[in-house]
């Protein structure tokens, strides 16, 4: 497998990508199977950080849960940590009562990857009021909508646009100028999916590619798996589909098997899970962009940490992207 990068951010030492179950939601770090909403023991003198992620049927959270979980182990003298996830990417309501609940327990920092890059906002300035600090990783939240609330969130997270460019760029340079293509969309309302398509309609237009549809997936395989189908039926010529995660390129990419369009429709996804880099090795999907999850909770960590011991905010910082592709 062949990777290039857009940020010179070293990668601390990076696990392969590996396929974990998370026992539950609200889990401590240290003891996976425990209920739902339980925490980790508040011990005199340690901060206990709460991750609140997406969904955890998705791989790209369970790896990120992971890291954390690993990163928590070896700091273990410095920090507690509270592990939770939301059962589907919509469920937005649930991941704003999950940062509700970190405020009752009185966590020191929450660290957020938002479902939902407004509605996540009012949260975390509850979150803020109550002294507890508040770093955003992976989806930033709205910049009008922080502003408008008076409130400042430091950001961890990768350059989107760039990372979908990449991709987008690499299946470019594999079709010829007016080819028509199709762009299958994250959830509307977050700001990285709306990135990752500025990304992909970037490259087409660099490469002179017609984009002859563009509908969202919601990020969910079953929903790609419809949309791309149509997509395939209404637009039989489609050369491409671009897809803004992992997940809606592993739903298309079943798509284009069940239409017998099998090696005549290029897939490019985002995230890098391990069934995608398989499809890459096999020849079925042409890319995907890492943006290496088992290392984006652990920058968030330690930028809670610094916030905790220096009581400053820091700048945003820009995480790597690597194109993955068939070695
Ligand atoms: C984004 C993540 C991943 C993930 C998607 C769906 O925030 O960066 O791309 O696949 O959400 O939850």
């Amino acid at each position: 497998m062949r990777t290039s990068r857009t940020s010179s951010l070293p990668i601390l030492g990076l696990a392969a990508a590996f396929l974990v179950a998370l026992g539950g939601c609200g889990q401590p770090a240290d003891a996976p199977g425990g209920p739902a909403g339980s925490t980790a023991p508040a011990s005199p003198g340690k901060p206990r950080i709460a991750l609140i992620m997406k969904s955890l049927a998705n791989e790209f959270f369970a790896v990120m849960a992971e890291g954390a979980k690993a990163y928590q182990k070896e700091h273990a003298d410095q920090f507690d940590l509270i592990v939770n996830g939301i059962k589907d990417e919509r469920d937005i309501q649930r991941q704003v009562s999950l940062v509700e609940e970190m405020v009752g327990q009185n966590v020191a920092a929450i660290v957020i990857a938002p479902a939902d890059s407004k509605a996540l906002v009012s949260a975390c300035r509850h979150a803020q009021e109550a002294g507890i600090v508040v770093v955003n990783i992976d989806n930033k939240l709205d910049d009008a909508v922080l502003a408008e609330q008076g409130i400042k969130v430091p950001f961890v997270g990768p350059n989107n646009r760039a990372g979908a460019k990449l991709a987008g760029d690499y299946l470019a340079a594999k079709l010829k100028p007016g080819d028509p293509v199709a762009i299958v969309e994250g959830l509307k309302t977050a700001f990285n999916g709306q990135q990752r398509l500025l990304g992909f309609q970037d490259s087409a237009k660099a490469a002179d590619l017609k984009i002859v549809d563009s509908q969202s997936a919601q990020w969910e395989i079953a929903q790609a798996n419809r949309v791309a189908s149509a997509m395939l039926s209404e637009h039989p010529e489609i050369k491409a589909l671009m897809c803004c995660n992992d997940s809606m390129a592993l739903g298309a990419l079943a798509a284009v098997k069940a239409a017998g369009r099998s090696g005549q429709v290029e897939i490019i996804g985002y995230d890098g899970i391990a069934a995608v880099r398989t499809a890459i090795d096999e020849g079925a999907i042409l890319a995907t962009i890492d943006q290496h999850a088992d290392q984006l909770a652990v920058f968030g960590l330690q930028c809670a940490l610094d916030v905790i011991a220096k009581k400053e905010t820091p700048a945003d910082r820009t995480t790597p992207v690597d194109l993955v592709v068939k070695k």
